[in-house]
C-alpha cells in the first residue's frame, strides 16, 4: 500500500501492480510518448513509483526550467542504477556521476579542456573539415558507380575520428579492425545502458540478458580505453599539450597540489579511473549523439527534397563552389542552421535527458518534492507541445526563421535540445560545429535521395539512451558543376 500523500504532492499514478497493467495497455508506445500521453489523465507534472523509487515526470517548460535552471543545484543529482554503475565504475564519470565536490571539480576541468580545443581554436575546425572531406570522397566513389550507401558506418567513422583527434590525437582508416570493434561494443551499450531505471514500469524493455551483454561490451571498451590511456601516459610531457587527454593528465597532476580552498574541505583528487571514465563519456557522447543527429538529418532531408534544395541554394549563393564551407559561414547560412535546430526539436537525441535527483526537500511549482525523488524531464513533450508549436509533428525549419527568412529565432521557450543549467551538455558547441560542417560540405556537393525501388526511411525512433533512427540507404548524386574533380582540397 502507498503512504497517504498530502494535497501538495503531484498527482500520483496508481500503485505498482496497477501501473503494470495500466501501462501495458500502451505497450506499443516508447516511454517518452507514453509519458506525454499520461498528461491527459494526470496533468502536466505527475509522479509514479518505479519499484521503491518515487519519480516525477515533468512535461512542460516552466517546470522543466525550474528544475534545470532556477533550482539547478538542488536537482543536480543522478540516480545510481546497476547499468550505469557497470558502465562508469560506480559513477566516476561526469554524465552519470552523482553531484559531489569531486564531480564539480571534474566537470570544471573537462569543460576547460573542451573549451581549449573547442570553438575559436583553428585546430578543431581543421580536423572536422578534413573528416568532412574524406566523407565526401566516399560519397563520390559510391555515386560514381551508382551504389546505394548505408551512411551510418561512414558518418560514425567521421565523427569518431573527430573525437579521436581531440582526445588521443589519432584516427581510424576505413576497415580498421579496432574501429569495427568499437562500433560493436558501442551499439551494445546504447541498446542496454540506463534502461534499468525504467524497468519497473516497462519490464519488457530490459530483459535480463541485456545486463550480460552490457558487461561484455563494457569490458571490451575498457580494455581499448585503457590501452590508449597507457600509451598516452607513457609519453606525456608537462610542456606540450597534444590533446584533451594531455589536458586532463595535467589537471590531475596539478591537483596533487592542494585545491581544498575552492572546493571545500573534502579532498577532491582525480583518480586514473575518473580520467578513464571521462574519456569514455566524451567518446561515447561525442560519437553516439552527433552521429544520431546526422542520421536523422539525412532521413528528414530525403523526405523533404525542397528543404534540401533551399539549403543548396543558400550554399550556392553564400559560399559558392570555389571553396569548402567553414565555420565563419555559419552566420550567413540561416536556413541550414534552422534545419539543424528543427532536427534537434523533432527528434531530440535524449528525449528524457538523463534522470535528475533532488538533493534536498524542495518543490516544483506548487508541488512539494522530497529529497531523493528522481525527476525525468520529458523533452519529447516540451518539443511536441501543441500549445507552444504549431503542428509539432510537422518538419518545418521555417519555424526557426523570422518573417522574411533572413535571421534565426527560437519561437518558443519550450526548446532545450542540450538541456540547461549545471547539468547542461558539455559538448554543445562541438556538436554544433560538426553538424554544420558535415551537412554543409555534403550538401554543397551532393543531392541525397532514396535509391530507386526503396521506401523512404521510417521516421519512428527506437528508444534507448539515445533515440535512434532506423537503418536506411541513400543515393548521393553529385550536383551539376561537381561532376569533374573540382574539389579545392584535392
Ligand atoms: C549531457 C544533448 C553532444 C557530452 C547531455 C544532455 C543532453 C545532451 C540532453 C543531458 C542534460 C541533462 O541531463 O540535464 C546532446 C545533444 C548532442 C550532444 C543533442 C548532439 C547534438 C555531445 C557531445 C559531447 C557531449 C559532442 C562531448 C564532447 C555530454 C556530457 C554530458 C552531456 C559529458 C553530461 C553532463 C552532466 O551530466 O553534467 N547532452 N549532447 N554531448 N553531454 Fe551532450
Ligand atoms: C553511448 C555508448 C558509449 O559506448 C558509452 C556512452 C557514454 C556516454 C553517454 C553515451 C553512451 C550516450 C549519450 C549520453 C552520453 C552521456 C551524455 C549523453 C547519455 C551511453 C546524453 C545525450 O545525454
Amino acid at each position: 500500500k502507498m503512504a497517504p500523500r498530502g494535497p501538495q504532492e503531484p498527482p500520483c499514478l496508481p500503485a505498482l501492480p496497477l501501473i503494470g497493467s495500466l501501462l501495458s495497455l500502451h505497450s506499443s508506445d516508447p516511454p517518452h510518448v507514453l509519458f506525454k500521453e499520461l498528461q491527459r489523465k494526470y496533468g502536466q507534472t505527475y509522479s509514479l513509483m518505479m519499484g521503491s523509487h518515487s519519480v516525477i515526470i515533468v512535461n512542460q517548460h516552466i517546470h522543466a526550467k525550474e528544475v534545470l535552471l532556477k533550482k539547478g543545484k538542488t536537482f543536480a543529482g543522478r540516480p545510481r542504477t546497476v547499468t550505469t554503475d557497470t558502465l562508469t565504475r560506480d559513477g566516476k564519470d561526469i554524465a552519470f556521476g552523482d553531484y559531489s565536490p569531486t564531480w564539480r571539480f571534474h566537470r570544471k576541468i573537462v569543460h576547460g579542456a573542451l573549451c581549449m580545443f573547442g570553438e575559436g581554436s583553428a585546430s578543431i575546425e581543421k580536423i572536422i573539415c578534413a573528416e568532412a572531406h574524406s566523407l565526401c570522397s566516399i560519397l563520390s566513389e559510391a555515386s560514381a558507380v551508382g551504389l546505394a550507401l548505408d551512411l551510418s558506418p561512414e558518418l560514425t567513422r567521421a565523427v569518431t575520428n573527430v573525437i579521436c583527434s581531440l582526445c588521443f590525437n589519432s584516427s581510424y582508416c576505413r576497415g580498421d579492425p579496432e574501429f569495427e570493434t568499437m562500433l560493436n561494443y558501442s551499439q551494445g551499450i546504447v541498446d542496454t545502458v540506463a534502461k534499468d531505471s525504467l524497468v519497473d514500469i516497462f519490464p519488457w524493455i530490459f530483459p535480463n540478458a541485456d545486463l550480460q551483454l552490457l558487461k561484455q561490451c563494457v569490458s571490451v571498451r575498457d580494455q581499448l580505453l585503457q590501452r590508449k590511456y597507457d600509451e598516452h601516459k607513457a609519453d606525456y610531457s608537462d610542456h606540450v599539450q597534444r590533446d584533451l587527454l594531455d589536458a586532463l593528465l595535467r589537471a590531475q597532476r596539478s591537483t596533487e597540489n592542494n585545491n581544498t580552498a575552492e572546493f571545500g574541505t573534502e579532498a577532491v583528487g582525480l583518480s586514473d579511473d575518473h580520467l578513464l571514465m571521462t574519456v569514455g563519456d566524451i567518446f561515447g557522447a561525442g560519437v553516439e549523439t552527433t552521429t544520431t543527429v546526422l542520421k536523422w538529418a539525412v532521413a528528414y532531408l530525403i523526405h523533404h527534397p525542397q528543404t534540401q534544395r533551399q539549403i543548396q541554394e543558400e550554399l550556392d549563393s553564400k559560399v559558392g563552389s570555389e571553396r569548402s564551407p567553414q565555420l565563419s559561414d555559419r552566420g550567413n547560412l540561416p536556413y541550414l542552421e534552422a534545419t539543424i535546430r528543427e532536427v534537434l526539436r523533432i527528434r531530440p537525441v535524449a528525449p528524457l535527458l538523463i534522470p535528475h535527483v533532488a538533493l534536498s526537500d524542495t518543490s516544483i511549482g506548487e508541488f512539494s518534492v522530497r529529497k531523493g525523488t528522481r525527476v525525468i524531464i520529458n523533452l519529447w513533450s516540451l518539443h511536441h507541445d501543441n500549445k507552444e508549436w504549431t503542428n509539432p509533428e510537422l518538419f518545418d525549419p521555417g519555424r526557426f526563421l523570422n518573417s522574411d527568412g533572413s535571421g534565426l529565432m527560437i519561437p518558443s521557450p519550450s526548446y532545450l535540445p542540450f538541456g540547461a543549467g549545471i547539468r547542461v551538455c558539455l559538448g554543445e558547441s562541438l556538436a554544433k560545429m560538426e553538424l554544420f560542417l558535415f551537412l554543409s560540405s555534403v550538401l554543397q556537393r551532393f543531392t541525397l535521395s532514396v535509391p530507386p525501388g526503396h521506401c523512404l526511411p521510417s521516421l519512428e525512433g527506437k528508444f534507448g539512451v539515445v533515440l535512434q533512427p532506423p537503418k536506411y540507404r541513400v543515393n548521393a548524386t553529385l550536383r551539376p558543376g561537381w561532376e569533374t574533380n573540382s574539389c579545392q582540397m584535392c
